[in-house]
């Protein structure tokens, strides 16, 4: 469930108004990344904002209707863009203004006219930096079982979530899910099989959740949940009977439960209306109790 493969090339955005430095500077860095340019600043920062995230930008200062120093301010503002290295090149040969660029966050400086040999090199290190930031963020996010994110990721968003909702005065919604029977399930197929169909569950309640939710983690051994910001109870309550419809629709087989024989979840849903004054714990509290009576009433169900 991470979008991070690690045979794709790097992607490289250049936006510049110079359509000379374009030119010399995809060639001179074609064999390394894919290289995109933008001689309109505008476009150029709206295509940073998009999907595939570009790993690095380079980035020029004067341009005619956006300088690089907002457009550099608008990435760092961003969480979608703020993580991308920014290098900027620039004919500009004072101090303050060279230092500006790294106090709006850039990695580097170069320089213009560019020596196009120091751009390459320049940009192999700011790459080799990034992959090697992006797989510490992979380990320290995600689970390596099912790739979904981790507890410490959940808390992390949930935290984060219940700020912008009790500033914004928005609901929260958390849905957990706990497999049924799971310690049967272990004990009659196995650990490795056991581990296989963790995978399958955490693939089948990410499918159906991704597109409303804000995250999708496993917080536990067999337990996932699910942080739906902005979404009402109703809301909440869809999504979650359909994680447990698509599972159980799944099949996948179950001799020792004592429902069907078939792997099933049991479901519950919280939502509240967050407040500063009070903490996220209060929001898994609830989700957590009505996955409980879900328990307590026959497994297999979702209770709000
Ligand atoms: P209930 O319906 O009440 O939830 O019963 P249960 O057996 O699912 O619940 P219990 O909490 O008793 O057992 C959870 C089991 O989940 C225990 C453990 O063997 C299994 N489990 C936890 N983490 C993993 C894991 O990473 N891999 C595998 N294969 N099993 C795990
Ligand atoms: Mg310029
Ligand atoms: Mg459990
Ligand atoms: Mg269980």
């Amino acid at each position: 469930m991470s979008n991070c493969s690690p045979d794709s090339q790097a992607k490289v955005l250049i936006i510049d108004d110079d359509s000379y430095f374009l030119e010399m500077a995809s060639e001179a860095l074609s064999d390394i990344c894919d290289v995109e340019t933008y001689r309109n600043p505008q476009k150029g920062l709206k295509r940073a904002m998009q999907d595939p995230a570009p790993d690095l930008i380079i980035l020029d200062v004067i341009m005619p209707t956006m300088s690089g120093y907002q457009i550099c301010r608008e990435l760092k503002q961003n969480t979608k863009t703020f993580n991308i290295p920014v290098i900027f090149v620039s004919s500009l040969e004072q101090i303050s203004e060279i230092t500006r660029c790294f106090d709006l966050g850039a990695v580097d400086f170069i320089g213009k006219p560019v020596q196009m040999p120091l751009l390459l090199a320049k940009v192999k290190n700011h790459l080799m930096m990034k992959l090697q930031r992006d797989m510490l963020e992979e380990l320290a996010t995600k689970d390596p079982l099912t790739g979904l994110d981790n507890k410490r990721s959940y808390d992390q968003t949930l935290q984060n979530e219940w700020k912008r909702a009790s500033r914004d005065k928005s609901p929260l919604s958390l849905v957990v899910c706990d497999i049924d029977f799971f310690k049967k399930y272990n004990d009659h197929y196995g650990h490795g099989q056991g581990d296989s169909c963790l995978k399958k569950v955490a693939n089948s309640i990410y499918k159906t959740a991704n597109r409303s939710a804000d995250l999708v983690a496993r917080i536990g051994g067999e337990e996932f949940a699910i942080i739906l910001p902005n979404v009402d109870k109703q809301g909440a309550w869809r999504v979650a009977n359909n994680v447990l419809v698509n599972l159980r629709n799944k099949q996948l087989p179950h001799a020792k439960s004592e429902i069907h024989k078939y792997v099933t979840l049991s479901v519950g849903v919280a939502t509240v209306m967050p407040d500063y004054k009070e903490s996220p714990e209060l929001l898994f509290e609830a989700a957590d109790a009505a996955m409980y009576d879900a328990k307590q009433n026959g497994r297999n169900r979702v209770i709000a």
